[in-house]
């Protein structure tokens, strides 16, 4: 879906866009059946595809009643046919076109599945904190909410207009538990957040120095996405060849 010159104003305006309804169910389906697969350990995983286990179900705190209620994350998506078909869409990859140009790159991917029975929150941060390439504005994040999420599911918030700002100072939050990578900004007022409730094949655009986070899944539901960073092909990384090292794929 091309985006229109006002709704590409209001990305520039606010450091997000939400576009609903841009995934269908049949493909949400798939990607969601590929990704139960995995967890319950019924496929192999391929290279460099990783489980990332929510740090509550780690440390003993929490039981969980299936594989599914201790991942928190499903990450690198690269070599999986039906889960990196996402990153093709061909919906998704023309309203990111109409951000970044034609050439377009993914630079990360994963699925974030936030069960319930467990903390899960993800502080409020910068994704731009996690790459070197530059510059922010050529880089573009995507979530497609997989299952509803909303508030009490712990959807994403976030604040609009900081991605005009600064990188800012990241840090562990000081709270019991925190999963592995997941650094966090003080001081953030929490007055200005924007909650994104979404249903399945809702997908949010966002800005890398948007600051966002989620909360915590207080449903007896799972809340799950699936997401990409796309950059174009005129960022510049301090790693020479960017374009073609390690889980980098062109796009279009
Ligand atoms: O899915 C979430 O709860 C957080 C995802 C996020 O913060 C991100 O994609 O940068």
């Amino acid at each position: 879906m091309q985006l229109s010159k006002a709704q590409v104003t209001q990305y520039e305006q606010d450091g997000y866009l939400l576009l609903r309804g841009l995934i269908e169910e049949k493909d949400l389906v798939k990607y969601d059946a590929r990704f139960r697969e995995y967890v319950m350990s019924q496929r192999a995983l391929p290279a460099d595809m990783k489980i990332m286990q929510d740090v509550m179900v780690v440390k003993g705190e929490v039981n969980p009643e299936t594989p599914v209620h201790s991942v928190n994350k499903l990450l690198c998506l690269e070599n999986d046919d039906v889960l990196f078909s996402f990153a093709h869409h061909p919906e998704l990859v023309s309203a990111v076109q109409s951000l970044l140009g034609t050439e377009l790159y993914t630079v990360s991917s994963n699925v974030f599945n936030k069960p319930p029975g467990v903390d899960g929150r993800h502080p409020m941060h910068q994704d731009l904190r996690y790459f070197r390439l530059r510059p922010a504005s050529g880089i573009v994040g995507v979530w497609t909410a997989m299952l509803p999420a909303t508030r009490e599911h712990g959807c994403l918030a976030v604040i609009p207009g900081t991605h005009r700002g600064d990188l800012l100072d990241h840090a562990n939050p000081d709270w019991d538990f925190v999963n592995h990578g997941f650094f966090g900004i003080d001081g953030i007022d929490l007055e200005q957040r924007v909650h994104m409730e979404m249903e399945p094949g809702d997908t949010l655009l966002f800005h890398p120095l948007i600051v966002h986070g989620s909360g915590r899944n207080r449903t007896e539901d799972f809340r799950r996405a699936i997401s990409i960073h796309y950059a174009a092909g005129s960022c510049e990384s301090p790693k020479e060849n960017w374009q073609n090292v390690g889980l980098t794929r062109r796009i279009s």
